[in-house]
């Protein structure tokens, strides 16, 4: 059975209650899991008390812009004071400049668009580990969410396709640095799921119906498919695995004509 109870996890990247943060946020607090919750800026923090006060276990919300080393501090210094440890770290925020993300992959994309998809989209993450390494407990979890567009080319997606490239080789190189400490890093390859950040794609609506005609479910996947995985590699049930990606995609990935 899993058991989550009295673990403590730090979750970014909710922006709305579609967020598939914020359907992580509600499976692990379902499962006795103490949380903290980041917003990116003012604009998004009410939204995520609102989320932070639905919730079913014990929920602190701190601000924290990923791009910025500043902020991962203090995120660091207010959990080191709230808990002092943490069990559970669950990184779900990505950014491209909008432009990038939509016709000709070569014309469209730039040295500063470049840096900052893999900045916020791949950086952040190691940031987080390096910050967070000395209190993150043994037996610990992190997790990222990744996409296919990061294997094989698809339309649109351009420049966040190079970024997921690195954010998954971030996964195996964290998962070696943290390995020796009982502490695991891997990453969920979402299916496509209607949410802010998939809404700045063009064609996304043509994704998922693609997606539902072709993949080997005939359908497309739910906030809590992506949760429940998350909650199974955060849990003991997975601490033989590290280092991985793990698609929840309705098996999408396996197609090739
Ligand atoms: O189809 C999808 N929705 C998929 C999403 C399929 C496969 C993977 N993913 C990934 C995304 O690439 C991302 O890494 O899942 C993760 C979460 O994305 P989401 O839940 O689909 O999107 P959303 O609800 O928009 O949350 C992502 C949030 C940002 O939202 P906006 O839309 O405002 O950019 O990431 C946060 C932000 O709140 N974020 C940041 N947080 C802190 N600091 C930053 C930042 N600098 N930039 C973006």
């Amino acid at each position: 059975m899993i058991n989550l109870k009295n673990k403590k996890a730090l979750i970014t990247g909710i922006a709305s209650d579609r967020s598939i943060a914020a359907g992580i946020a509600k499976t692990l607090s379902q499962n006795g899991v103490d949380l903290v919750l980041t917003y990116q800026n003012d604009k998004l923090k009410s939204r995520v008390e609102k989320i932070g006060e639905q919730l079913e276990s014990n929920t602190k919300i701190f601000p924290c812009d990923l791009s910025s080393d500043e902020d991962i501090e203090h995120l660091h210094d207010d959990i080191n004071k709230l808990w002092g440890e943490v069990d559970i770290i669950v990184h779900s925020a990505a950014f491209a400049l909008r432009e990038e993300l939509s016709g000709n992959y070569l014309d469209n994309i730039s040295r500063k668009g470049f840096q900052i998809a893999h900045d916020i989209s791949s950086y952040s993450f190691t940031a987080l580990g390096k910050k967070f390494n000395s209190i993150i407990n043994d037996g610990g979890s992190l997790v990222t969410l990744t996409y296919l567009g990061s294997q094989r080319v698809v339309k649109n997606y351009n420049i966040m396709g190079l970024a997921k490239a690195s954010l998954e080789a971030n996964v195996r190189y964290m998962a070696s640095s943290l390995g020796e400490k009982n502490i695991r890093v891997n990453g969920v390859s979402a299916g496509p799921i209607k949410t802010l950040a998939a809404s700045g794609i063009s064609g996304f609506g043509e994704i998922l119906k693609h997606v539902e005609e072709k993949s080997p479910l005939k359908r497309n996947i739910t906030q809590d498919e992506i949760s429940n995985t998350v909650a199974f590699l955060v849990s003991d049930l997975s601490s033989g695995i590290t280092g991985q990606i793990i698609y929840v995609d309705s098996g999408y990935n396996i197609l090739a004509v």
